[in-house]
């Protein structure tokens, strides 16, 4: 007998609703939920291909134990008592902050993420890492430096200009495309910014095609654009922002003669044109910023210039600008307000203060030397969840060498992975499937409890039950009172006012609020902060920023890339996406492969028929990192400029992250060099 049952798609972070066909407990097939508000009825590739990752004959269903003859299969309660033991045995020996935790994209955010915070915390370390040392907390801190502690979401649906700026929503959002889709059929006027003509570029109004990194020049040109022809929100900015006049001092450096040096763009043309569409949209501007202005060495600035357009125009907060959504009240994991962090001395936290303060955790790059070095202090056992490092962090040679020095290294994991080979345990996941968790959905307030569909096989276990019985037998359990996923999710919505009933009763997002907008006026009238800043105010200027020594004003630094270096005279992009994987997932699900069977280095025509480049030609691309080898593919049209190069990564036969930096970083927020990086190239 086939049913269907309704839940979220987990093949990426965008949750989408789905409904599941099983007969019996078998996985028959997955479509898209019409029901659910986010992505009603959609799927993408992969959210349908779902079935052949919970099912591939390939999933590890058993622990794993390494041994001289490979790893071995051992029973779950004996991998658990080995784990414990080891974990005390290196916190007797080295301290207790020489063990940690890293949370990697596939476990997704919230509970999941709070739940190894409370764990490593628990047993006294204060070594949380995750991959947002290099994903989305540089966009966050970028926002939150102007704003205050602030969850930017683009409300695109409302918007009148939507400006797309470092990002590609056909691949890496496809509900967001769906979004800009809508507005766009209600006359929204679409801005892409890139150095590469993408899938979302070739639907703009105004493509603006810059240097990877001169992001910061432009945004400043439009700044003093908007200031110029006072295309501005003077309201707003009189009662609401602090250091308009520097900002306005400081942006007629950016006249279109620089800009257009700097971006390489027709700025004369562009840039009024860009603030024309900006002046009749206003607060109902959407500044969206993507991955694309992450990873670079003035990332943070650069991000933090664009978050002032938003305070120019009062597109904060507003209805079809960025809106910050209403949360529920959940319960709170983490243990900062009862175990002070910095007493534990976490790894690192004074190199990178901002991202500490911000966001209490360390820095991935760092803890590879820090585990290599043994300094400040020994870094022995590493458990991680989730994540594929050995594909996704920076330069892949030193993270192997890391990963393989520690005492104890134990992977979650569905599949053997790269970096699950040089663990010392492996163990089984269950699948998005065979757990339940609670998902927020963008900037609409609708929160959904996922449904177990399976029940997870004999050795296998969701991430929750993993780290309870960790800490019971390390003396943490009390930490951890919840005796599984379901005690745990009634206790995370105890204070919300919803109940369970309410969530297994609204498979298809439970609507829990209705937008309010402007809540800075509404904070000002209870007497509290507008923003939560230092001054209570957007912050075109930061003395917080200031204090630590870094600039006040999101000034623009021009990346290295934009002055030739004779021996890489190359610029790479890494990391667009394709929508069938997910960094270094799915190369092993053969009906998403086959649409794009090996990795690839996207190059100019222009640059193809100076070096007698064909597609298909093996290409060496070297940086001051090291070297990697993969096939070219030659661009017809525009969409690389001549003297870039694009490599996606997750390719473990062709891993560019053989070649990006480690070592070089953006100064704020720590993330590492991966989109502006020097190379050349050799045609083999
Ligand atoms: N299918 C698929 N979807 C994904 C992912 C995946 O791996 N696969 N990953 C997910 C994750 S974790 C993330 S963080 C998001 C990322 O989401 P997006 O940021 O939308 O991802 P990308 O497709 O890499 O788009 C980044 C764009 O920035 C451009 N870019 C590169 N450098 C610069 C620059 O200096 N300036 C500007 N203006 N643009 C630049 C690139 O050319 C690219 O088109 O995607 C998520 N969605
Ligand atoms: N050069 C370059 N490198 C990049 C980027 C780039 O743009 N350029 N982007 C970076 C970004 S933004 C990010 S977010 C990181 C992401 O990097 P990672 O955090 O390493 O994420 P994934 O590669 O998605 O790794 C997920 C792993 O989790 C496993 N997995 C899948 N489902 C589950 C599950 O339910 N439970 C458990 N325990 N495991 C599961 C998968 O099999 C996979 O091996 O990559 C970064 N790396
Ligand atoms: S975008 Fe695709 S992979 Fe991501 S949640 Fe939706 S269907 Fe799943
Ligand atoms: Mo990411």
């Amino acid at each position: 007998m086939e049913k269907v049952i309704k839940t979220l798609c987990r093949m990426c972070d965008d949750h989408c609703g789905i409904d599941v066909t099983v007969d019996e407990d078998k996985l028959i097939s997955i479509q898209g939920n019409k029901e659910h508000s986010w992505n009603r009825g959609r799927v993408c590739i992969k959210g349908s291909r779902g079935v052949d990752m919970v099912t591939s004959e390939k999933r590890i269903m058993k622990p794993l134990k390494k041994t001289e003859d490979g790893f071995v299969e051992i029973e779950l309660e004996q991998a658990l008592d080995e784990i414990a033991e080891k974990m005390k045995f290196i916190q007797k020996t080295y301290g207790d902050a020489s063990v940690g935790i890293w949370k990697g994209e596939a476990i997704g955010f919230a509970q999941q993420e709070e739940v190894a915070r409370r764990f490593i915390h628990a047993i006294g370390s204060p070594n949380y890492f995750s991959n947002d040392s290099e994903c989305f907390a540089g966009r966050w801190l970028g926002y939150s430096l102007v704003y205050g502690r602030w969850n930017a979401q683009p409300a695109f649906e409302n918007a009148k200009t939507i400006v797309v700026w470092g990002g590609n929503p056909p691949h890496a959002h496809p509900n967001m495309t769906q979004q800009i889709n809508r507005a766009r059929e209600k006359g929204a006027k679409l801005v892409v910014i890139d150095p590469r003509y993408s899938a979302i570029a070739r639907q703009a109004d105004l493509f603006i095609q810059v240097k990877p990194g001169s992001d910061g020049a432009l945004a400043w040109g439009v700044a003093k654009e908007l200031i110029d022809k006072g295309y501005l929100a003077y309201d707003f900015i009189r009662d609401y922002t602090i250091g308009f006049d520097e900002l306005k001092e400081y942006a007629q450096k950016f006249d279109y003669d620089y800009v257009a040096q700097e971006t390489g763009m027709d700025a004369a043309t562009m840039i009024p044109e860009f603030a024309e569409m900006i002046k009749e949209s206003m607060s109902a501007t959407v500044f969206y910023v993507g991955n694309g202005l992450e990873h670079h060495e003035n990332g943070i600035n650069n991000i933090r210039a664009v978050a002032n357009l938003d305070g120019l125009v009062a597109a904060v907060d507003a209805k079809g600008g960025n809106y910050s959504p209403i949360g529920l009240p959940m319960g709170e994991l983490t243990l900062y307000h009862e175990k002070p962090l910095k007493e534990l001395h976490p790894i690192g936290a004074d190199r990178f203060p901002v991202l500490y303060d911000f966001r209490q955790e360390y820095h991935t790059m760092t803890l590879m030397d820090t585990i290599l070095s043994e300094k400040p202090y020994p870094f022995k056992g590493l458990i991680l969840a989730g994540a594929n490092p050995v594909l996704t962090n920076p330069n892949t040679n030193k993270v192997r060498a890391a990963l393989c020095a520690l005492d104890l290294f134990v992977v979650r994991e569905l599949f053997m992975t790269e970096t699950a080979e040089l663990a010392d345990y492996i163990l089984p996941a269950a699948s998005y499937l065979e757990r339940s968790e609670f998902h927020g959905h963008g900037g609409k307030q609708v929160m959904t409890l996922t449904t177990r569909i399976f029940e997870p096989a004999d050795g296998v276990q969701d991430e929750y039950q993993f780290l309870h019985d960790i800490a019971h037998r390390m003396g943490a359990g009390a930490y951890f009172p919840w005796e599984n996923e379901d005690a745990l999710n009634e206790w995370l919505i105890k204070d919300t006012g919803v109940s369970m009933e309410t969530f297994k009763a609204n498979p298809s997002g439970y609507n829990y609020a209705e937008p309010q907008y402007a809540k800075y006026a509404d904070n000002v009238a209870k007497g509290k902060k507008a923003f939560d800043t230092p001054s209570g105010k957007l912050e075109f200027t930061s003395t917080y920023l200031k204090d630590l020594g870094y600039q006040e004003l999101a000034e623009y630094f021009p990346p290295a890339s934009n002055v030739v270096d004779p021996e890489y005279p190359m610029t790479m992009i890494t990391g667009a996406r394709k929508v069938m994987y997910y960094h270094g997932r799915n190369r092993n699900i053969d009906s998403l492969r086959s649409a794009l069977p090996e990795g690839e280095v996207e190059i100019s025509k222009a640059d193809a028929l100076k070096m007698d480049i064909q597609t298909g030609d093996w290409i060496r691309v070297t940086s001051k990192i090291g070297t990697m080898e993969i096939k070219a593919k030659v661009m017809e049209k525009i969409e690389i400029s001549e003297g870039q190069i694009q490599i996606t990564h997750g390719w473990k036969e062709t891993n560019v992250n053989l070649i990006t930096h480690d070592d070089r970083f953006d100064p704020i927020s720590g993330f590492p060099l991966m989109k502006a990086v020097q190379v050349k190239i050799e045609k083999m």
